[in-house]
């Protein structure tokens, strides 16, 4: 790398950023401003901004090649971002300077905040957690890269029709990206397919089999390189993400043979490899074109990092002193083969020596309980598009089960238990198993969640390796979920404890004695009521949805999974409804809520598909009521997304964390909530478990069964019908649905709900239903008295700096990395 001088940032000044805008938009876009759309201004816009960070970006990549401190490589199949302006200009200390600039040419940086399509690159809390960390990564000044793919479409549009979830193709890139940068000049090759082939190498005594891939066919890998600005550090980290073409050799074959439109298929079929980011959120499909995904952003990623970011013949034997890749669940675990393969095949290492860099070079998180969610690839399937890594596992295996004897003895179950490889009901690779193996370190998302693991989950390889297994408990970055979605009170926190708490979030801790001051609180349910009001208005110019003000704000917001239990929440509403309707409640008894939903489901999946239509059906029915919605109001905007999030977050009241008690890993939602005030009704499970040690039981409604309880229950048996036969409440609510009442007299409508609550019942919704409505009557007693559920709500706040991401990611480099940030 050379050392030419870098060019300076443009001026840090209303005038500087006018005239850099200015250019942008007559330079770049082509157009001046008397004739620019809105989006021609916005992209100006963006561009502008990026310029201030650009000379950061160089730097900071530059003092990585450098200095050549241990790296850590944040290896994800997602990172769910949101909309990057407003980071970039918080980041970028620009928010006011931009704002007066455009307010001087006579714009609205509200509205061209508003033109930006957040990229979804990502299903949930998973893809969410991976863009909290690289924020925390940046500011904490940690030499780190993500690396992901870049998919041309991400998480599918929802859109309701009757009620019922409909897809649509999520064309985040139709209008321009100006985040990202394109390097094709820097593209990598990926194989696939093919056979492998043994080969003898040396001559008589030295002579060494092995074994090399014969590949049938590649694709490219281009590198779009995205800023991770840190927050006013002076560094700007990247995220990597990569995009499949065709390769021109392969297409120039076809060409030649005068086939014009095979060649343009074959240009389609490579470029499907990052079409489209599989919208399953905790249930993976075993897709073949999901394993090629998987390996091919791997490959790119360890050929990036070897190639481009090392020097120049560096020694591989060292890679693990210059590297952690952090697995992201098991959807990179590919790249544990594939960097024996790099090792073994290309550069010549004894299997020995390249097992011990590798398993030296990976960490592994897990992020699930849930036995359908731990990844399986068919042997047949792997064999197939990958046969030389179905080989090198195959190794990894039967030397991994050597120990294993060794350790434990011939006990032929725990082999078969612990082996890599599944026999039933078909030959499979087990992913959680092979990343486990290879990891340095294997982490669980919340204590709960890994205690769980070593006990549960993966209690056999605990046993083995007990030091292996550690936890760390997820975080969410206070720049984007606290600082900019919640401007009111980052003001008024600002004003009592000073702006520190930005990035140190334990610093809210300075905010308990002004629970006991009534002007704070005071002051605090002006920036509630005012927040509300901000969500009240994006629901009616987003949705067309009138809700009322002013009443307690109830959400629930998170992906539709039986696990989680929307259903225990609506069958919440329908009994409120139940009562009040039949005059067991006296509606001006009632407290006024807006109870909100936002959760899509994955395409195929069927129940969670028939359940948000039932939300919505009821929803119709309550808010038509004439006495109901006096008091009940359901809201249910389609699309949630991280956008909508950043407004519906700060304005809630109450949080709804109502998974069963073991199956929900961590939550982040939970997280997102407490720290912008709202007070959580929760099961013990993830890290509602913290949240509620941290703020304390006052300050917490918790409710239903905990693990061991319903872990037992599980084991003698579960029989939801006895709760409904013994329970009125809940006998008359599930009896509404049953009869039609929310599908206009139609009684099939909704029966697949009814009798699979009544007959399997898989997450104990029966069980927990009285203890939750027991809990909401607290709930509903408590916000009757706002100066003690203001004092909670600030508690909440002060006492959830724990949850930062800067946190988590601290743990890591304790705990796992043993990377530091990088000096000045
Ligand atoms: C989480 C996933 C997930 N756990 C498969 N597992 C996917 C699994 O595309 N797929 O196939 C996608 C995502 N996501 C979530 O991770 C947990 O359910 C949450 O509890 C947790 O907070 C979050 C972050 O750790």
């Amino acid at each position: 790398m050379t050392d030419t001088p870098l060019i300076s940032s443009p001026e840090h000044s209303v005038e500087g950023f006018v005239r850099e805008f200015l250019r942008e938009l007559n330079f770049t876009q082509g157009t001046v401003l008397e004739r620019a759309s809105t989006n021609d201004t916005y992209l100006a816009l963006a561009r502008t901004v990026r310029h201030y960070l650009m000379a950061r970006w160089m730097e900071t990549t530059t003092a990585h090649y450098r200095r050549q401190p241990k790296a850590v490589a944040y290896l994800s199949a997602e990172f769910l971002l949101g909309r990057q302006l407003d980071n970039a200009l918080l980041a970028a200390d620009l928010e006011e300077i931009a704002a007066e600039a455009l307010a001087s040419l006579g714009l609205d940086l509200d509205v061209l905040r508003q033109a930006e399509v957040e990229p979804g690159l990502g299903n949930g809390g998973l893809g969410r957690l991976a863009a909290c960390f690289i924020d925390s990564l940046a500011t904490m000044s940690v030499p780190a890269i993500g690396y992901g793919i870049r998919y041309e479409y991400g998480i599918f549009r929802q859109t309701f029709v009757d009620g019922r979830q409909f897809e649509e193709p999520d064309h985040w890139l139709d209008n321009g990206s100006p985040w990202e940068f394109a390097h094709p000049e820097h593209e990598v090759t990926v194989s696939f397919g093919g056979h492998t082939e043994k080969y003898t190498e040396g001559e008589g005594e030295d002579a060494v089999e092995r074994s090399r891939w014969v590949p049938g066919w590649q694709v490219l890998g281009v590198p779009y390189n995205y800023m991770v600005p840190g927050y006013r550090n002076g560094r700007v980290n990247t995220l990597r993400l990569w995009s499949a073409r065709a390769t021109h050799a392969f297409d120039l074959k076809i060409f030649n043979y005068g086939d014009y439109a095979e060649a343009v298929r074959a240009q389609t079929f490579a470029e499907n490899i990052t079409k489209v980011l599989y919208p399953e959120d905790s249930t993976p499909q075993g897709k073949e074109l999901r394993l090629q995904q998987q390996y091919f952003f791997v490959a790119c990623s360890l050929r990036d990092f070897i190639d481009q970011l090392l020097p120049e013949g560096f020694d591989l034997h060292r890679l693990h002193e210059r590297i952690c890749f952090q697995l992201n669940d098991t959807h990179p675990v590919i790249a544990v083969p594939e960097l024996m393969r790099i090792l073994v095949d290309d550069h010549g290492f004894a299997w020995d020596e390249a097992w011990e860099v590798t398993r030296r070079c990976f960490a592994y998180t897990c992020h699930t309980l849930l036995p359908e969610a731990l990844e399986v690839w068919p042997v047949e399937l792997l064999g197939r598009l990958l046969p030389r890594h179905l080989e090198i596992i195959y190794r990894i295996n039967d030397e991994f089960l050597d120990e294993v004897r060794e350790t434990f003895g011939d006990d032929e179950l725990l082999v078969r238990r612990m082996s890599i490889i599944a026999e039933h009901p078909f030959r499979a690779v087990r992913m959680a198993h092979l990343a486990t193996v290879a990891a340095t370190k294997v982490n669980g998302v919340a204590e709960l969640h890994s205690q769980l693991l070593r006990d549960k989950v993966l209690a056999d390889f605990a046993n083995l390796w007990p030091d292996k297994f550690t936890n760390v408990t997820n975080g969410v970055t206070p720049r984007r979920f606290v600082r900019l979605a919640n401007p009111g009170l980052s003001a008024l926190v600002t004003e009592a404890i000073g702006d520190g708490w930005v990035t140190d979030l334990d610093r809210l801790r300075e905010l308990e004695p002004f629970a006991d001051d009534p002007e704070f609180r005071r002051r605090f349910r002006e920036v509630k009521s005012a927040n509300k009001q901000r969500l009240v208005e994006l629901l009616e110019r987003r949705d067309g949805i009138t809700v009322p003000t002013d009443t307690m704000l109830d959400v629930m917001v998170k992906r539709l999974h039986e696990y989680k239990r929307q259903t225990l929440k609506i069958l919440h509403v329908i009994s409120l409804y139940d009562r009040i309707v039949s005059g067991e409640l006296d509606v001006d008894q009632v407290v006024p809520r807006t109870i909100v939903f936002g959760a899509k489901a994955a395409p195929g999946y069927v129940m969670a598909k028939e359940i948000i239509a039932l939300i919505n059906h009821v929803g119709t029915v309550v808010n038509a009521h004439p006495v109901a919605s006096r008091v009940l109001h359901v809201a249910f905007p389609a699309n949630y997304d991280v956008t909508v999030a950043e407004t519906l977050v700060p304005a809630a009241d109450l949080s709804e964390q109502i998974s069963l008690a073991g199956k929900e890993a961590s939550g982040t939602g939970n997280m997102k909530f407490a720290l912008n005030g709202a007070l959580t009704i929760g099961t013990d499970d993830g890290a509602n478990v913290e949240i509620r040690q941290l703020v304390g039981d006052d300050h917490f409604f918790l409710f239903g069964l905990t693990e061991p309880e319903a872990a037992a229950i599980a084991e003698t048996g579960y029989r939801p019908s006895a709760y409904y036969e013994e329970n009125p409440t809940l006998r008359r609510a599930l009896d509404l649905v049953a009869k039609g009442e929310f599908s206009g007299g139609d009684r099939s409508v909704f029966e697949p709900v009814v009798s699979n609550l009544l007959g399997e019942d898989r997450f104990m919704v029966l069980a927990d239903f009285q203890s939750y409505l027991d809990a909401q009557d607290r709930v509903e007693a408590y916000y009757r008295d706002p100066e003690a559920w203001s004092r909670s709500a600030v508690l909440n706040v002060a006492r959830s700096g724990f949850f930062s991401s800067d946190r988590s990611m601290r743990d890591y480099l304790d705990r796992i990395w043993h990377a530091e940030p990088l000096g000045d």
